[in-house]
């Protein structure tokens, strides 16, 4: 069977750790592509996960270019180009330096693979699949965004902590856009199907939410230099396995709502369907009015960094 062809844009921390992750599942040939000012860097990163093969075992044709002729006719691509945070740095304040390379990006990816999926994980990484779907000019199933699995996978494992359970006993969701106003839903998160309200009280539940909603700023503070590249890597290969094995996985991803959840042209992070077409279902759950009003107040903060992008000039 013929391998299908990877690309990662950006062979920085995300994006180097990302290629390890797809070349260790056997997910297909990588490109990893940088630009030309890193010089051989991309290369560089691609030749040494190469030469981790016979090691590992694993067979992927794995390569790197400052040149996106290398990335023609991918299946897939992730967009981890752009500025990582610094301690005490929002997201949102990337917003204007990252449009521009994330518009010029998915240029690119238009251009030399116009039958790709394309999962973005930038950030402010709602606003970036917006632009990202603008500037492919994809039809929206194909172009979403990586947060709700990471989200989830922190609140997972401080609520493993705290029942000192076994994480992969845990499940738990995390609705809106990937930033402070995301809307880990307690409602739904259980270890083993129990409702996480019959085994921790309602203190250390409160607890988990907000250690949820500052997950990203806890690492870049003891990174001092960087934002997380680990948890994130590994959420955006589960997506990418969905997606290239047609797994119909559900994974909570940043997609474009069109009237589901009640909003319109915005992105933001609720369940969805993987598969081989992308973004194969939407699932709507119902929400207490609480959740609603939380989910509002994301989706709006959204679309207030949307609004922006609009003044700056990156949608006209
Ligand atoms: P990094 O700084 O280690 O790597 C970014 C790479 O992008 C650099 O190698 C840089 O040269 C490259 N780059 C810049 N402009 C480019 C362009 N026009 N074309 C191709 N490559 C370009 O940063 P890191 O840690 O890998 O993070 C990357 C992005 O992902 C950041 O915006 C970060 O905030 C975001 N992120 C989002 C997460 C999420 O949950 N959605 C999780 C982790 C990071
Ligand atoms: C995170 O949540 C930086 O958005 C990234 O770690």
């Amino acid at each position: 069977m013929k391998r299908l062809k990877i690309s990662v844009i950006g062979a920085g921390n995300v994006g180097g750790s990302l290629a390890q992750r797809l070349a260790e599942r056997e997910l297909g040939d990588i490109v990893l592509i940088d630009i030309p000012q890193t010089g051989g860097m991309p290369a560089g990163k691609a030749l040494d996960l190469q030469e981790a093969g016979p090691v590992e075992g694993y067979d992927a044709r794995i390569t790197g270019s400052t040149d996106y002729a290398a990335t023609e006719g991918s299946a897939l691509v992730v967009i981890t180009a752009g500025m990582a945070r610094k301690p005490g740095m929002s997201r949102d304040e990337l917003l204007d330096i990252n449009a521009k390379i994330v518009k010029g990006v998915a240029k690119e990816v238009a251009r030399y693979s116009p039958q790709a999926i394309v999962v973005v994980v930038s950030n402010p990484l709602d606003a970036m699949c917006y632009i990202a779907w603008k500037a492919s000019g994809f039809e929206p199933r194909r172009v979403l965004g990586m947060a709700g699995a990471l989200d989830g996978a922190r609140m997972k494992t401080f609520i493993a902590e705290a029942c000192n359970v076994s994480v992969k006993d845990v499940q738990a969701l995390v609705l809106g856009g990937h930033g402070d106003t995301m809307v880990p839903l307690m409602s739904c998160a259980t270890v083993a199907g129990v409702p996480i309200k019959y085994l921790l009280p309602e203190d250390k539940i409160q607890a988990i939410v907000q250690r949820t909603r500052d997950g990203g700023a806890e690492i870049v503070k003891l990174l001092g230099n960087g934002s997380a590249y680990y948890a994130p890597s590994a959420s955006v290969a589960d997506m990418a396995e969905g997606i290239i094995k047609d797994q119909k996985r559900v994974i909570p991803c940043a997609v474009y709502l069109n009237g589901e959840y009640g909003f319109k042209d915005v992105y933001t992070g609720v369940p969805v369907k993987l598969g081989a077409a992308g973004v194969e279902q939407i699932m709507e759950i119902p929400l207490s009015s609480q959740e609603k009003e939380e989910f509002q107040r994301s989706a709006e903060s959204v679309r207030g960094l949307i609004e922006s992008l609009k003044k700056l000039g990156h949608l006209s």
